[in-house]
């Protein structure tokens, strides 16, 4: 078979919605765009860990806490899931996270912003899972079979988070006036790095189109943002705040809500490594894989002696 005859067979697949396996033919830039997002999108869960994970010593009650451990939990499991789907496309762990950790590959600018008081676990449930959630549930249909279906599990466990980080703020917003205060500062903090997350607009994006025509992803950064204003800016009208932005108003004729722009200049900052946070995120991830090498030793050599005892029997 000709190439030309693979990647029509390619294209079949993906225009009759067959999700493409690890082990069928691909185009190189297929699979490395998979790579790229999928990789990514892993470092994002290993990294999101340590905003939240700042407050699990933290947390006001012996409950907060033990639901927080199990969230932060969550997320690892993501990390783990995705870099086992990359694991599927040729590239080793191994490579992956070397790639974090030499700054080569990216990971989600909102994970780059400190986490200052209690409200801010309630904000990243709410407004940084919510916005995950928006951009995952189209990830379920994605086209790459191994990706897609660690997206179904994902966004199971997302939505348990979002409705625990809503709830925190649901108390602090019916507490004290210092509480409603706190809550009220977490959600300007919070709200235009979460619009962040959907990436740079249409016109800017390198590979949207690529993606669409492949069906990776399904809705474009404008179209998940757009979507996320409208779901935020009702939800919040039960907590009795407000969002900082004073371009936020409902458009009757287009049947959305109209928004500010987001200041483009700080968010290349931040993914150009200059956030508040940047260094101590990547310091952290690579002294934790320092101090993680006699596991990983002891584990590969256990599953060494295993083999050969097997390979002997
Ligand atoms: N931050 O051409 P596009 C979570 C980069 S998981 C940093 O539009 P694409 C769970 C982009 O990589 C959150 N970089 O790119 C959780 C590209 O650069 P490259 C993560 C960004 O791929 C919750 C360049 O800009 N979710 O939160 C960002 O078509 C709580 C041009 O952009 C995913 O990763 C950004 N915000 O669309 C965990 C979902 N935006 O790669 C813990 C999967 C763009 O050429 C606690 N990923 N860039 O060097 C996606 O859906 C897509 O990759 C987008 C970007 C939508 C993020």
């Amino acid at each position: 078979m000709t190439v030309q005859d693979l990647e029509k067979i390619f294209l079949q697949k993906i225009e009759n919605e067959i999700k493409i396996e690890p082990r069928d033919w691909m185009p190189d830039a297929y699979r490395k765009t998979n790579i790229r997002q999928i990789s990514q999108h892993a470092h994002s869960e290993i990294v999101g860990m340590l905003p939240e994970g700042n407050w699990i010593t933290r947390a006001p009650t012996l409950k907060r806490k033990a639901i927080l451990l199990a969230k932060v939990q969550d997320e690892a499991g993501h990390g783990l899931y995705l870099y086992s789907a990359t694991e599927t496309l040729g590239i080793t762990r191994e490579e992956t996270i070397n790639d974090l950790h030499s700054g080569r590959a990216k990971y989600s600018s909102i994970f780059n912003y400190p986490t200052l008081t209690w409200a801010d676990i309630g904000a990243i449930g709410w407004l940084v899972d919510g916005a995950a959630i928006m951009n995952q549930v189209m990830l379920t249909r994605t086209s790459y079979g191994p990706y897609a279906r660690a997206m179904v599990r994902i966004c199971k466990e997302e939505s348990f988070h979002q409705r625990q980080g809503f709830e925190i703020l649901l108390v602090l917003s019916r507490g004290s006036k210092e509480q409603k205060e706190m809550c009220q500062d977490a959600i300007n903090r919070w709200w235009w790095p979460a619009l962040m997350m959907f990436g740079p607009h249409d016109k800017e994006s390198t590979h949207s189109d690529q993606s669409m025509k492949w069906k990776i992803k399904r809705k474009s950064n404008d179209e998940l943002r757009q979507n996320f204003v409208d779901m935020i800016a009702e939800q919040i009208k039960v907590l009795g705040m407000k969002l900082p932005d004073e371009h936020l108003q409902w458009n009757e004729e287009k049947k959305h809500y109209d928004f500010g722009e987001i200041n483009w200049e700080e968010f290349w900052n931040v993914v150009k490594g200059n956030g508040p946070c940047n260094k101590q995120r990547l310091d952290a991830r690579r002294k934790a894989w320092e101090e993680g090498e006699w596991v990983r030793e002891a584990a590969a050599t256990y599953a060494e002696k295993r083999n050969k005892r097997q390979a002997a029997a």
